[in-house]
């Protein structure tokens, strides 16, 4: 009796660990499955964007650009929650920042907490205020020539510098023809002086200064995709 208990037994046993095998692998093969796929899956590109610069310049325009977005009036502290955008037939992610206002108040509060961790740091303001001599014009050059100053110590100081760019805005306003666009880009770069703009590290005036007129969607597309997402 006892020995037909055994023999009973270890056939259970047997017919148990045929159907056990079999489950493993099947269970194996799911999991590698998704482990797999998630990692041949890419994981989308994380962007990091601080848009600074003077009252008007066209921060707010380029962020709605960027996000897909048609927000309006003037900004003081308008948060930019993370969020996943498609550029290009690509996926990102847009890392949490902010739409700062240009006004001078949030240059000694602001500046140094938004570009930590960012990986473009775009300075903007109005080009077409550079093309004139009045007060309007001064008090444009000295702005930026101030901001520049900080940033270049802000960047110089941060562990993770980013892309600095340089971008005049407005450029609609004083190029009427193609030939006098370079004529012009060289004139503002000028009147912000060298000096002020190679103070920030790793700056380049071929890479990253630009002069754009934020209200053409195919001139602020091509800076975007060609600059900030690498699709040449
Ligand atoms: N003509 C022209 N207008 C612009 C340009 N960039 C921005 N604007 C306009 O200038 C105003 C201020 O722009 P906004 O993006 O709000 O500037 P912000 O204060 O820097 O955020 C808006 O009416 C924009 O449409 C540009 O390149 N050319
Ligand atoms: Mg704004």
């Amino acid at each position: 009796m006892e020995i037909l208990e055994y023999y009973n037994y270890s056939e259970h046993a047997t017919y148990s660990i045929i159907w056990f095998y079999p489950l493993i692998i099947l269970a194996g093969s799911v999991f590698a499955t998704f482990f797999g796929i998630g990692l041949l899956s890419p994981s989308p590109d994380i962007k990091g964007f601080a848009i600074i610069g003077t009252i008007g310049a066209g921060k707010t325009t380029l962020w709605n650009r960027i996000l897909g977005e048609s927000r309006g009036g003037r900004t003081s502290r308008e948060k930019i929650l993370e969020r996943d955008i498609e550029r290009g037939g690509k996926k990102y992610k847009i890392k949490t920042s902010t739409d700062l206002g240009g006004g001078d108040g949030f240059v000694r509060t602001d500046y140094d907490v938004l570009i930590k961790d960012k990986d473009f740091v775009i300075f903007l303001f109005d080009g077409s205020k550079l093309t004139k001599d009045d007060e309007d014009g001064k008090h444009e050059i000295i702005t930026v020539q101030s901001r520049l100053l900080k940033l270049s110590k802000s960047i110089e100081e941060s562990s993770i510098p980013g892309q600095f760019h340089i971008i005049a805005t407005h450029a609609d306003k004083f190029i009427k023809d193609k030939n006098s666009y370079e004529i012009w880009k060289d004139r503002i770069y000028e009147k912000i002086g060298d000096k002020y703009l190679k103070k920030i590290k790793g700056f380049d005036k071929d890479k990253n200064y630009f002069l754009i007129d934020l209200t053409n969607p195919s001139a602020i597309d091509k800076y975007i995709n060609e600059n900030l997402f690498n699709n040449k």
